[in-house]
């Protein structure tokens, strides 16, 4: 898998102020907000603002400043969203066989209902 970055994907757009996205939190590095096609009663996506496309290239590239912000802004979204007492589901698809279809790194925040088995 490559880790080269294209512009043109939607979350870039998000990030370029080109498209209008429902803002649940803004950091400097990080920003989450809420998915167009939510999948439970909270569906959050979480980004980082750098050019990382899958979440082993923000692991391996990701500067400890930006890495920390993400960190600190998924927990932030999880005390917000009140999820902490029932639970939630992170999911990042990565490539083709993780069905990846945007090639921005994110986190898929899952809440609000009790999810089904991982694998079903
Ligand atoms: P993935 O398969 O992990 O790449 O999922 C991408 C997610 O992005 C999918 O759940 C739908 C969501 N999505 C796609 N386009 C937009 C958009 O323009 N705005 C928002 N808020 N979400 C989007």
């Amino acid at each position: 898998m490559t880790y080269a970055y294209d512009d043109t994907n939607i979350f870039a757009m998000i990030l370029r102020g080109e498209i209008p996205n429902s803002t649940v939190v803004e950091t400097d590095h990080s920003l989450a907000f809420r998915d167009i096609h939510p999948q439970a009663p909270v569906h959050i996506l979480l980004i980082p603002k750098g050019k990382y496309v899958t979440i082993d290239d923000f692991a391996a590239n990701a500067g400890p400043e930006e890495a920390a912000d993400f960190w600190a802004t998924f927990a932030s979204v999880i005390e917000s969203e009140g999820l902490r007492e029932k639970g939630f589901r992170v999911i990042s698809n990565a490539g083709e066989h993780g069905l990846q279809e945007v090639p921005h790194f994110h986190l898929h925040i899952l809440g609000g209902h009790a999810m089904g088995p991982i694998l079903a």
